[in-house]
């Protein structure tokens, strides 16, 4: 169970990796500063561009420095991590050595007097049925420990396989048939509206589709919101407008923080 908090900071696919510094010093910069001004942050998944394991980790100088910025944010906020598509290997021990509290998707939040459902996004995307299917397989427990027993190289060399093919299908769907590609890889009202119903929280909040909107939505004459968290890009300006922000909730209400301006 949750304690209810009066102010909080939500965030999610921030997509860490070595080969994006700037946007791993803004989340360095994000656990040091603005994080430090509620009770509560939550990271909705993704965190990592990829997470073949625990012990990968442990050699790694770069994870060693996030994992540092989180222990280090522990300590003085309660700070809750869900797993996303690319890190759902995340395990106890990075969880215990960061200090953060794995919360089940979904979970439900009491924040400023107000129940939010929060999720990492990606079981809403029921459009996607190669997807789902990819899900069903990668979230079963026993191919998991298969997967962790292998040789770190070969685990590191299906990440890259995976990363790729769903960046590449992604590009070639989106060259072909736009307006196709943009519903798949939306949530769909149906998935949203039933695990909205099914938690009776009206408030839903959620990454992963990179869509960053608040929506207002109809379920059977009761009226619902839906926020959609942005995923952080710092380091492609040639590409991509540099982007970061932070969901705020306190007293005030609900707001987005533009992380790049800041
Ligand atoms: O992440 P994003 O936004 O690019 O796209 C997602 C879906 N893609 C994924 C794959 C991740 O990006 C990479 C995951 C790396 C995890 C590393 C550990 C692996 C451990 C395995 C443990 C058993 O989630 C993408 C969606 C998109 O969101 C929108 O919702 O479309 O889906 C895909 O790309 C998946 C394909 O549609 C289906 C791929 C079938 C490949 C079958 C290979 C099976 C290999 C099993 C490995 C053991
Ligand atoms: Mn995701």
């Amino acid at each position: 169970m949750i304690p209810p908090y009066s102010s909080a900071l939500l965030i999610s696919d921030i997509h860490l990796t070595p080969s994006m510094p700037i946007t791993a010093q803004r989340f360095i910069d994000f656990c040091e500063k603005e994080a430090r001004s509620v009770e509560a942050v939550f990271i909705l998944g993704d965190l990592f561009e990829f997470w073949v394991g625990d012990d990968a980790s442990m050699r790694s100088p770069f994870h060693l420095e996030i994992k540092h910025a989180l222990a280090n944010l522990t300590l003085s906020v309660k700070t809750y991590y869900m797993h996303g598509n690319r890190d759902f290997l995340i395990g106890p021990d990075f969880l215990k050595k960061t200090g953060m509290t794995l919360l089940p998707d979904p979970s439900k939040v009491i924040l400023a007097d107000t129940e939010y459902l929060l999720s990492h996004g990606d079981i809403l995307c029921t459009a996607d049925s190669a997807y789902q299917l990819f899900r069903s397989w990668v979230r079963k427990p026993w191919l998991q420990n298969c997967f962790l027993k292998m040789p770190l190289h070969w685990r590191r060399s299906i990440a890259h396989s995976l990363r790729s093919n769903s960046t590449a299908q992604y590009q070639r769907a989106a060259r072909a048939e736009p307006e196709v590609i943009q519903m798949k890889v939306d949530v769909t009202l149906d998935a949203c509206a039933n695990m909205v119903d099914q938690a009776k929280t009206y408030q839903l909040i959620h990454g992963h589709t990179h869509l960053p909107t608040r929506h207002h939505e109809n379920l059977s004459q009761v009226e619902w919101q839906r926020w959609v968290l942005s995923d952080w890009d710092l380091d492609h300006p040639e590409s991509v407008l540099p982007k970061a922000s932070a969901l705020r909730v306190d007293t005030s209400g609900v707001r987005y923080l533009d992380l790049v301006k800041a």
